[in-house]
């Protein structure tokens, strides 16, 4: 049931805005797409699509508006290829897109699942037809990666989550090339105790660029006697440093409340991996897998979104909780 008081973003009321059943090849679910706004105005979702062996490929699907009439590719558009690229033995996940003004293309980062769990791998499209692969840029275990759009200081930039279990923290990473990464830093921690996002956090979709900073939508893991729950909270990154962390909500601000996002393969998931927003505007649309199953939209505002971080956050960083 919805809750009156979730009122920063508003759901699409044609949700779930796209299911296995529209596809126009046997799937069994789709969820968690990579998001881009072409030049000509049409919205691109890269689907993560599951087939009946529990493995996931990626579809592309083009939409004029932006919530229906889907072009669906007839065909797996990106499938994990593990014969060149072993890290992807047991499938592709949960793509996030940036395009990349230096590169003029498009940069999508995605988990490869080996034998040895889930990594980052990175490609490159221009079309979204071919894909230039560069393999896996994070070891096992690690994933909810994205790259920064441009360079910060002469290096390319990537956020990510590696796994130091139990406990699971944002990172960034540098690279001169794209290819080998380092110059590793904490970016935001989990917090401890009975937090809404307490053990496990990631990035969700890539960070949004405001004049005020990096503006990150990320996921908490909540572990409860019945399973986990995925939340999206708010925090702001210095444009210059993007390892330091300005403001933190201690609330969330999205959470699973309708039944397509508490039921489903994996329930009480709401899981963005993109958005699209319009140049120079504030409205923005934020694409997200509900319940590993199927996907939806909810609509807001960038700037309704920094101003809510500005009531509902602090200014505590690495040391929270
Ligand atoms: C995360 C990712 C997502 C998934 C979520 C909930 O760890 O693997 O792909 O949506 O779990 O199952």
């Amino acid at each position: 049931m919805s809750n009156k008081y979730s009122q920063l973003f508003h759901r699409h009321e044609r949700n779930p805005i796209l299911t296995a059943n529209d596809w126009p090849y046997p799937v069994h679910s789709v969820f968690n797409p990579g998001v881009t706004l072409l030049p000509d105005g049409t919205t691109l979702l890269l689907c993560r699509v599951e087939d009946r062996r529990g493995h996931s490929h990626f579809c592309v699907a083009r939409s004029a508006n932006g919530v229906d009439n889907w072009q669906i590719d007839p065909r797996p558009s990106l499938l994990a290829d593990p014969e060149h690229y072993p890290e992807e033995l047991w499938g592709i996940e949960d793509p996030r897109i940036t395009y990349v003004p230096e590169l003029e293309r498009y940069a999508i980062v995605y988990t490869a699942f080996t034998r040895d769990g889930p990594g980052v791998a990175l490609a490159f499209t221009d079309d979204f037809v071919s894909f230039e692969r560069y393999g896996f840029i994070m070891s096992p275990e690690d994933k909810d990666a994205a790259l920064l759009p441009h360079r910060i200081n002469g290096l390319w930039a990537l956020i990510h989550r590696p796994v130091s279990a139990p406990r699971a923290h944002m990172w960034i990473s540098y690279s001169p090339d794209l290819r080998h990464w380092g110059d590793h830093k904490l970016m935001l921690v989990a917090r401890r105790g009975a937090w809404w996002d307490a053990n496990k956090i990631g990035l969700s979709p890539p960070p949004i660029q405001t004049p005020e900073g990096w503006l990150v939508i990320y996921h908490g893991v909540r572990q409860t006697a019945s399973g986990s729950i995925y939340r999206l909270g708010l925090a702001l990154f210095d444009l210059h440093t993007p390892e330091l962390c300005l403001k933190r909500s201690n609330e969330w601000f999205f959470a699973p409340e309708e039944l397509y996002e508490r039921a489903g393969d994996v329930g009480n998931v709401v899981f963005p991996c993109g958005y699209t927003i319009e140049p120079g505007g504030d409205i923005i649309r934020m694409y997200y897998g509900a319940a590993d199953t199927s996907i939806a939209l909810a609509t807001g505002s960038v700037s309704r979104m920094l101003e809510w971080l500005d009531r509902n956050g602090s200014h505590e960083q690495l040391t929270s909780g």
